[in-house]
């Protein structure tokens, strides 16, 4: 379940178009699974992927940073925030571990696998493999950043990945992204599946 948290909510610092449906879907998803993982997008405050700490940029720009294409965003899940915690109407209860992400103010990390430049593991793919994991299903916020990046890591990690989508929505920076997000990971061997199949299956 990825980045189910109050900033990516509607009304919320980086408001996701319908983030709040995909709560009830993740929270019907986890009967059907005995292992669950959550991730939490847990910026400091002064994180180099904030419009705001980075003078001149507006939001939506693409600045370098460190040598990787930033996009600039604006202040969200700042660490120890309201907006940063998991929401209250998502079932927590059958969460395993959470893990969190984009600690480092100098790389982002959408995806919960990898930081941006793949320079550092959140230690997910080893906590799910010595748990004799090797199929994840993915769920939450948002389809064409966190979701997208944590799809392709965990396919490139050697996990069966399936993309739940109705379970996800996208930010749409540009009209277009969420369906570019899924042909990509379709062309990366992720299943893309409904809700309904899943938990049919
Ligand atoms: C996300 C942009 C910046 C996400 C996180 O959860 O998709 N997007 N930080
Ligand atoms: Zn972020």
């Amino acid at each position: 379940m990825v980045d189910l948290q109050y900033d990516f909510m509607p009304g919320g610092a980086l408001a996701v178009s319908e983030g709040n449906l995909v709560v009830p879907v993740a929270n019907r998803l986890q009967e059907r699974f005995d292992f669950v993982v959550a991730s939490q997008d847990w910026h400091p405050s002064d994180h180099r992927s904030f419009a705001a700490n980075n003078p001149g940029c507006e939001i939506g720009d693409v600045v370098d940073l460190d040598g990787i294409g930033q996009v600039m965003w604006p202040v969200h899940c700042v660490q120890e925030s309201r907006g940063a915690r998991l929401v209250e109407s998502l079932d927590q209860s059958r969460i395993r571990r959470v893990f969190q992400k984009g600690t480092n103010i100098a790389i982002d990390s959408y995806s919960t696998f990898f930081d941006n430049g793949h320079r550092q593991s959140t230690g997910l793919a080893d906590y799910l493999r010595s748990n004799g994991i090797d199929e994840v299903f993915l769920a939450g916020l948002a389809t064409d950043y966190c979701v997208k990046f944590s799809a392709l890591d965990a396919s490139r990690s050697g996990f069966r990945t399936t993309l739940v989508q109705d379970g996800c929505r996208g930010v749409e920076l540009e009209p277009g992204d969420v369906g570019r997000a899924l042909d990509e990971m379709r062309r990366a061997g992720v299943q893309l599946l409904t809700s309904r199949e899943v938990l049919a299956g």
